[in-house]
């Protein structure tokens, strides 16, 4: 791996998130030995065809992790924190993606941020596509306020099988960056695990993966930085903003 490397203080910073990211808030990781899809099947709760045969199964799983999610909301960590510090003092342009679906972005200050997988704090009808907040639980006898109907709405979440959200948003910051990072992801999930190759296409940006371990695309990047994202991401963000 080529050492480490100091962009210009005016160049654009793309940084794709995972799971990994949100472990040390609390959160499960998808595929750690212990991780969500060790317990229950992508096929099952995170695809169009599970909701359309089995809603109530869904919505069990997805209630589950919301409550989650909302209880570690309040808990951002020095990873996300230090995401949020970059931003504010980088020169150039600083764009997160996250493939996460909570809000521990959000609650650690970023603000140029673009939830690919959607959030689990919204709803959408599949009726009538309206969105809308949703805290609590939800299930097939909620009612939507666009339509009135009940038994069309869903988690805002992008299933598997699914067009993840803001692909053109995401393309022209891919096609823009100077510095790549991937933290938190085991590159099982794609497009998000190819935008390093799209980034390498365009072949202006150095590319860093900062992840527990080499992830399945690990050679694709020019560097790597190995530990705890709470460790390790904080370290590289002083990093960046000593050469400012
Ligand atoms: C699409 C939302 C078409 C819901 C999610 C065959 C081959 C290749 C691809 C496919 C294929 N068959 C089908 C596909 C496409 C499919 C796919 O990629 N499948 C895979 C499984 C083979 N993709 C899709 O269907 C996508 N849609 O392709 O549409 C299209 C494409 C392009 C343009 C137009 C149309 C939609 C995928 C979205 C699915 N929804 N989530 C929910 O959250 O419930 S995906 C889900 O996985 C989450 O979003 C999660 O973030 C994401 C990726 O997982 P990771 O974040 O990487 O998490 P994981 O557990 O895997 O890894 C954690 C990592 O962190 C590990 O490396 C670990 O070491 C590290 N870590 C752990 N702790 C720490 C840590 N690192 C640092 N510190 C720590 N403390
Ligand atoms: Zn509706």
């Amino acid at each position: 791996m080529p050492q480490s490397f100091t962009p210009e203080k005016n160049s654009n910073i793309v940084i794709l998130t995972g799971a990994g990211t949100s472990q040390e808030s609390g959160l499960e990781t998808f595929r750690d030995p212990d991780g969500i899809w060790s317990k229950v099947r992508i096929e099952d709760v995170a695809t169009p065809e599970a909701f359309a045969k089995d809603p109530d199964a869904v919505h069990d799983f997805y209630n589950m992790r919301r409550a989650r999610h909302r209880v570690a909301t309040a808990n951002p960590n020095p990873a996300h924190l230090a995401l949020a510090r970059l931003e504010a003092q980088w020169v150039g342009e600083v764009t997160v993606i996250t493939q996460n679906v909570d809000l521990l972005h959000e609650s650690g200050g970023t603000q140029n941020l673009i939830h690919m997988h959607g959030v689990h704090s919204k709803a959408r009808c599949n009726h009538c596509q309206y969105i809308v907040e949703w805290q609590g639980d939800m299930s097939t006898a909620d009612v939507c306020d666009g339509c009135s109907c009940a038994g069309g709405l869903r988690p805002h979440v992008v299933w598997f099988g699914e067009t993840p959200l803001e692909l053109d948003r995401i393309q022209g910051a891919l096609l823009e960056c100077d510095l790549f990072l991937s933290i938190g992801t085991s590159g099982n999930v794609y497009p998000a695990a190819g935008f390093v190759s799209v980034v390498q296409q365009v072949g202006r940006a150095h590319t860093v993966e900062l992840n527990l371990e080499p992830s399945l695309g690990a050679d694709k990047f020019d560097e790597g930085r190995y530990g705890p994202a709470t460790a390790i991401v904080p370290a590289y963000v002083d990093h960046l903003l000593e050469s400012l």
